[in-house]
């Protein structure tokens, strides 16, 4: 029986440290972050020592329900009360269970210490896309990123999600601006939502943290190849919670402050703009994002069903369908193109974005109809 168990003992473990050595699609994403790796090696020492249980339980039960057969004679034994037994059966699940509840205890408790960070970004959640602040002061990386906002909204295109064009390598998975960091830093996230409760999930870091209207959670990692990492929101949160990606880049430090020095310079004229979709009542996130492009919207969200006139849309260049809209005067129009008319959805279907950025879109579409 010890030669046995030995012999088990052995095999676990070669296997437990080979585990995610190699990429399987059984097993979990490859941890690619200090914090992965201790959940993953969690992982599979608690899924062996509940392998071994269970051979042990189960070969124990089966051999003795085959040696005690009726039809071998045997005669059942009659004792209740046994105390060694009890002890036995007491202690054993006993030192199992402290077993396992150490390193899941220390994992837990690493997952949690975000304390003495490199760098801490706020990630908030809107529907449906995620804004990332570079915060300022203490662990901020001596100031390099401060005050940076990045959006990160889907970027991919309506054609795929309709299934009138192909579906790209990432598809639902790439976004127009990569939350930059640097790598071998320790950066803390926090997070939070500004509508309803959305969730910060990047599985190949090991990470995924509620993001709760009102409240602030934090959790952290460190990335240490540069490379793309890709997650997802993991809470509910409405119609196109499938369609707000995060996408990690990291790069290395120097390459990280290049990006800061242009993000930060890019910052002021973008200003401009967001004072004037404040001024119209606008959320100020999708505003925030950049000077008002009217194209990109309506290339990445009107074409879908303005492109080919789907649906009784006016088809754009199409002047005949387009000559009695426009006599309506541009006012109507926009105010019908942000609040929906008949089957032409509220904002096109995106409540994201701002009066200014559908005014744009709108504007574009006119110019290059009439
Ligand atoms: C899901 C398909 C769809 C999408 C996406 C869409 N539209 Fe439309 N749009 C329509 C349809 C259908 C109509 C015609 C509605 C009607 O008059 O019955 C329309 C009409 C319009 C009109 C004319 C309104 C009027 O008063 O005659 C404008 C302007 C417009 N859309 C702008 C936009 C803009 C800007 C976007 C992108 C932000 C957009 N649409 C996205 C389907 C769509
Ligand atoms: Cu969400």
């Amino acid at each position: 029986m010890s030669k046995l168990l030995s012999m088990i003992a052995l095999a676990t473990s070669a296997l437990a440290t080979n585990a995610y050595a190699a990429t399987s699609k059984y097993g979990l994403p490859d941890p690619e972050s200090p914090i992965a790796r201790e959940i993953y090696s969690l992982h599979t020492l608690i899924l062996w020592i509940c392998v071994v249980i269970f051979v042990l339980v189960f070969g124990m039960m089966f051999i003795s329900i085959f040696k005690h057969r009726k039809s071998v004679g045997h005669k059942a034994a009659h004792f209740h009360e046994n105390t060694t037994v009890e002890v036995i059966w007491t202690v054993i699940p006993f030192v199992i269970l402290m077993g396992m509840a150490y390193p899941a205890t220390k994992t837990i408790i690493d997952m949690k210490d975000t304390s003495n960070p490199d760098l801490t970004i706020k990630a908030t959640g809107y529907q449906w896309k995620w804004g990332y602040d570079y915060l300022k002061g203490e662990g901020s990386l001596a100031g390099v990123s401060d005050g940076i906002t990045v959006y990160a909204s889907l970027a991919t295109p309506m054609d795929q999600i309709y299934e009138n064009a192909p579906k790209s390598e990432n598809y639902l998975l790439e976004v127009d601006n990569e939350l930059v960091v640097p790598i071998n830093k320790k950066i803390r996230i926090l997070t939070t939502a500004a509508d309803v409760i959305h969730a910060w999930w990047v599985p190949a870091f090991g990470v995924k943290q509620d993001a709760i209207p009102g409240f602030i959670r934090d959790t952290w990692f460190l990335v240490e190849k540069p490379g793309v990492y890709r997650g997802q929101c993991a809470e509910l949160c409405g119609k196109e919670h499938g369609f707000m990606p995060i996408v990690v880049r990291a790069v290395d430090e120097a390459e990280f402050k290049d990006w800061a020095a242009k993000n930060k310079s890019a910052a002021a004229p973008a200003d401009a703009p967001m004072q004037v979709a404040a001024a119209g009542g606008t959320s100020a996130p999708a505003a925030a994002a950049g000077p008002v492009d009217g194209k990109k919207t309506y290339d990445g969200l009107c074409a879908a069903c303005h492109g080919a006139g789907i649906a009784g849309a006016p088809k754009v260049g199409d002047k005949g369908a387009w000559a009695t809209r426009i006599a309506q005067g541009e006012g109507t129009l926009v105010d019908h193109a942000i609040k929906g008319i008949r089957t032409m959805p509220a904002k096109g279907g995106n409540p994201a974005l701002s009066d200014a950025e559908v005014k744009a879109a709108v504007d574009h579409m006119v110019e290059l109809s009439k």
